[in-house]
């Protein structure tokens, strides 16, 4: 990190920490959260940080689900304390099985666009934090579990209590705890690691971390995925939601993609994106690109939900009868699936019918990683006049959120394919946007 990165990170935090509006620069957009909406502290209270991190085995898209959770607990957080949100770096994603290039101790900002974000919360990279750290210490973690007795019956609570299950996080001699911290972990510890059981949303957590252990500067919820929204479904939570704006090196290629290929412009096809803090739009006001896009999840989809989806025989054909009903001649593919199974749909496809995938260059690739590929994809369907999902696929349900902020008609977004033996399967629930 460069003297300018650690200068602006100091100058950011002095902000929140001394809520000076007059800090603020084209750049802080951060701190113009709260700034006008936000109660007086009746003192100057130093910023504290909250690091989160979730299970190891999930996958990309369930995490940026359970960073809505966490952002606005921090949301929470700020109605009565200044807190900055530490993002919790990319990397060691199973699905990101591209071996050749390296994808651990990723920025947020290789896929997210950070100002966005900082609309909703303020936010640092974890190498903000540890620039703005004294010492590259988290002060306490709580490694959030389930109860060992299970639950009969739903109540919010929390306790610490034994640990119940395999962590990786180690006491050294030093007596500091040692983990792999997102690939920093030569460098970082913790000063202290406690287990905790934990039924609740994530609000039922404000309290402890405001009174119980106030006298800490940074505090880590690990297995952050057991926090509930607090409010899924509502305005609060499609903030955060609606926050998480793609970067735009990312966009600019999807962009580029949708108009080289796909005919498709955001003014013919009404989906100019505006800073999101002022977007409001109406199912119906998106026309979307001529094409359907469809996510077919494969791999290991294939042995979790085979039952539920079509078999690639099957694929075009039940394709080309929604082509036909929307008038459209062309069809781009996300998918995971390997290149022999898209070559075989595309022929099967015939030639009526032009069928694309975007393949990133090699150093496309390499900049911006296996997840920045799935993103132009989605950022691809997104803007597609028909949209058709994976059954319950996190990737298709971000593709489906985002269709909703563009302003699609729910008709047009919230679709999958059934499997072989029917075509009157339950659709997707239409999560619609609230503002
Ligand atoms: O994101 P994700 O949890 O969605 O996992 P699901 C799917 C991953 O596979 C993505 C890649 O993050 C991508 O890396 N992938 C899937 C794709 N579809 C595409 C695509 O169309 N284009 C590109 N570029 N990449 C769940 C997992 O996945 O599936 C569970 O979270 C489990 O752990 C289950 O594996 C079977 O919700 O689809």
């Amino acid at each position: 990190m460069n003297i300018w990165t650690v200068l602006h990170v100091l100058f950011v935090i002095a902000c929140i920490d001394l809520r000076f509006t007059e800090c603020k620069t084209k750049q802080d957009s951060a701190f113009d959260v709260g700034v006008n909406d936000a109660p007086e502290f009746k003192e100057s209270k130093p910023v504290r940080y909250l690091l989160y991190n979730v299970n190891p085995g999930e996958g990309f898209n369930l995490r940026r689900d359970v960073y809505i959770r966490v952002a606005n607990l921090v949301k929470l957080l700020n109605d009565d304390e200044p807190w900055a949100l530490v993002l919790p770096p990319w990397g060691r994603i199973y699905h990101w099985q591209t071996r050749e290039i390296s994808q651990i101790k990723l920025p947020w900002s290789l896929f997210f666009d950070l100002e966005s974000l900082r609309r909703h919360i303020p936010v640092l990279e974890f190498e903000e934090f540890l620039a703005v750290s004294e010492k590259p210490v988290i002060d306490e973690i709580y490694y959030l579990q389930r109860y060992k007795e299970g639950w009969t019956k739903w109540e919010e609570k929390m306790d610490i209590l034994e640990c119940l299950e395999k962590h990786g996080y180690s006491k050294g001699k030093d007596g500091r705890w040692h983990h792999w911290f997102f690939g920093y972990g030569d460098d970082v510890y913790a000063n202290k690691f406690e287990c905790m059981s934990y039924m609740g949303h994530a609000g039922f957590i404000k309290p402890f971390l405001m009174h119980n252990i106030s006298g800490s500067r940074s505090v880590m919820l690990d297995r952050a995925e057991t926090l509930l929204h607090d409010h899924f479904g509502q305005k609060r939570s499609w903030e955060g939601r609606r926050s998480m704006v793609y970067a735009k090196h990312l966009r600019d290629i999807g962009d580029n993609f949708r108009e080289k290929y796909l005919g498709s412009t955001d003014k013919k096809d009404k989906t100019v994106l505006d800073d999101w803090t002022k977007m409001k739009k109406k199912h119906g006001d998106a026309k979307g690109g001529p094409y359907l896009a469809i996510h077919l999840r494969r791999k290991d989809y294939l042995y979790a939900h085979g039952g539920e989806i079509p078999s690639i025989q099957l694929v075009p054909k039940k394709v080309k009868s929604i082509l036909k009903k929307h008038k459209l001649k062309k069809v781009f593919i996300a998918t995971d699936a390997p290149n022999e199974e898209y070559e075989y749909l595309k022929q099967e496809f015939g030639e009526k019918v032009e069928v694309y995938r975007f393949k990133p260059t090699p150093e496309e690739h390499e900049k911006y990683k296996d997840g920045g590929v799935a993103i132009i994809d989605q950022w691809i369907c997104a803007h597609a006049r028909y949209f058709i999902g994976s059954y319950v696929s996190t990737f298709s349900f971000r593709i489906q959120e985002e269709r909703e902020i563009l302003g699609f008609e729910p008709e047009m977004t919230f679709n999958r394919l059934c499997n072989d033996d029917s075509d009157t399967c339950e659709q997707p629930s239409k999560w619609t946007i609230k503002y």
